[in-house]
């Protein structure tokens, strides 16, 4: 009779405690609660994703995800810079209302992010990577992140518990380290999580791990049909941008001449960091890495200085743009390896099933179009961005939107996904509709861009745009007042600026009409505008002071 009694005991104990497991288990699920992978990427262009187009690189893993999801071709930002980006994204703001307009000024602290609501909501939240904010994430169990832009060899950390760390191997391969650590040795299975998972490459000065260097460095990749562009067609803002592969890119920084070489050959140092960048980045390396680096690079700087002198500017900008992209897409060829990494993981401990992944960058990048690298302008490589998201069962596999998604959408996204109510002053739609087949429910036909950080890096002008699928319209301010007009179906390169052609007469007007709509919408004005471009000037004025001292025009928004 004990005996029995016992037993029902214990059963009844297990079965309790079985149940209330299962309860949780089925709580999450049946609130609709899956875990997010956030996988982004600093500046990485989609012309490098071979998703989208396999010229340049094969990126076998990153596919995986829009093979298994939905891919975007319309994706966009709202101001293609890092940290403006990466503010948008948390705040699901524009940057005049969440106040990080540029790279110069910290993230105000006190603005709410979605990882806060989704922690308090009892998500596992963290980060590791490439956050560039000038302070540490809200909202997070745990973070290993870079300061600032972080380094590619041997980077130091600013992590959660272990204050400043500093940590031998490349970057990328450790920021995957953290990430599989963190999902093998911290997660609990309990509760559903949000992971960042961010990459600082591709970002400039573009150094690839030692594994990849050789094989990028014997590449040839093919240029673009608008490499040699002369601006023409288009308004000062292109024109005076200051980022041509021949006459803005960094001879030894970026390029990857020693110093010396640069010497050698009477290259002045025009940016004045030139060296210095190199010093910066290659300096960093331990005997090994350097040991592997100049295998392949002084033969490459050796060959370099018996062929300069017979170079005319044509030769020379074909140079740089393949050793641009040799070090650019050595850089993704490791990205590539360690987001398979972590989809294996992923595979193999069964988190797949309820798990929303997304691959994205911060926005667009130049791969030699226009001449040009670097972002910032709403012309369509950096105003576009990269994105696929995967969810199994929820997303039909290889699918496509090319629907106007922006990285300011991410935030309602994640709240509807999580059956958390989005504060109503957030300014995105959710994708959920595009996500789950449902698009009729989707009417959003044309977004707003705004870029600020002028005068700068790059020196490029800043502008405020409507795009929609068919046109742009942007008008360039501060020290000019120029619009340009983009038919985007008839002159996909953004070649020609149609604003004065009268053909156009009735779009531009409509487009008139619609932008100061959007800008209404959005809470945007010229008197914020001005607002904030005194705020910029004041501080760059301090601390940029050259930068200003031969820019300062009054305003003419
Ligand atoms: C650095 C780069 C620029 C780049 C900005 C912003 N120069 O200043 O080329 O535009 O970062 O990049 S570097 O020689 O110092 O690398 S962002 O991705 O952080 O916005
Ligand atoms: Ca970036």
């Amino acid at each position: 009779m004990n005996k029995i009694f016992a037993l029902l005991l214990v059963g009844l104990i297990f079965t309790e405690t079985a149940k209330a497991e299962m309860d949780s288990l089925v709580s999450n699920q049946e609130k609709g609660r899956p875990n997010i992978i956030f996988i982004m990427s600093d500046d990485h262009a989609y012309q490098a994703i071979s998703a989208y187009d396999d010229r340049l690189i094969h990126t076998p893993n990153i596919d995986r995800i829009a093979k298994s999801g939905m891919l975007f071709s319309n994706a966009c930002v709202t101001n293609s810079i890092c940290a403006p980006s990466r503010a948008t994204i948390l705040t699901g703001k524009h940057s005049h209302l969440n106040g990080k307009t540029d790279n110069h000024f910290p993230f105000d602290t006190t603005m709410v992010t979605f990882p806060q609501l989704l922690k308090a909501n009892g998500y596992q939240t963290a980060m590791f990577g490439k956050l560039h904010f000038g302070n540490n994430p809200k909202g997070f169990d745990q973070f290993k992140i870079l300061p600032g832009q972080g380094a590619y060899y041997n980077p130091t950390f600013i992590t959660k518990n272990e204050g400043t760390i500093e940590v031998e191997g490349y970057v990328t391969d450790l920021i995957t380290d953290f990430t599989l650590d963190w999902l093998e040795n911290e997660r609990k299975d309990e509760e559903p999580f949000f992971l960042m998972y961010l990459h600082k490459a591709p970002h400039r000065e573009w150094l690839p791990a030692e594994r990849h260097i050789e094989e990028f460095s014997k590449k040839t990749f093919p240029e673009p049909v608008t490499l040699f562009d002369d601006y023409s067609g288009r308004g000062a803002a292109a024109k005076e941008a200051e980022m041509n592969l021949l006459t803005h890119m960094n001879w030894s920084g970026d390029s990857k001449l020693y110093p010396e070489v640069m010497d050698q050959l009477g290259i002045p140092d025009a940016s004045g960091w030139d060296k210095g960048a190199f010093e910066r980045e290659v300096g960093r390396m331990n005997a090994k890495q350097r040991a592997n680096w100049d295998k392949v690079f002084a033969p490459m700087n050796a060959s370099f200085v018996k062929s300069y002198p017979s170079m005319n500017e044509v030769d020379q900008m074909k140079w740089r743009y393949q050793r641009y992209m040799q070090d650019y897409l050595g850089t993704i060829a490791a990205v590539d390896e360690n987001v398979g990494r972590v989809l294996d993981y992923l595979e193999e401990n069964g988190l797949m099933e309820n798990t929303i992944i997304v691959y994205t960058s911060d926005q667009g990048f130049y791969l030699g179009e226009h001449g040009w690298f670097d972002k910032r302008f709403v012309y369509d490589e950096s105003f576009k961005t990269p994105l696929m998201i995967s969810w199994p069962g929820k997303i039909q596999p290889e699918s496509k939107s090319d629907e106007m998604v922006q990285n300011l959408d991410f935030a309602q996204t994640f709240l509807e996904a999580a059956s958390i109510e989005a504060p109503s002053d957030m300014q995105g739609e959710s994708l959920m509709p595009l996500l789950t087949g449902q698009s009729d429910k989707w009417n959003r036909d044309a977004v707003y861009y705004h870029y600020y950080e002028y005068p700068s890096v790059h020196m490029v002008k800043r502008h405020y745009a409507i795009v929609t699928k068919e046109y742009k319209l942007i008008h360039f301010y501060y020290d000019v007042d120029e619009w340009e007009l983009y038919d985007r179906k008839n002159d996909p390169k953004e070649m020609k600026n149609v604003y004065g052609d009268p053909a156009y007469t009735t779009v531009k007007k409509k487009l008139h009409g619609e932008l100061e709509g959007l800008r209404i919408k959005y809470g945007d004005s010229s008197q914020i505008s001005q607002q904030l471009l005194e705020r910029y000037l004041k501080e760059v004025e301090d601390t940029h002071g050259s930068f200003v001292r031969s820019y300062k025009k009054v305003g003419n928004e």
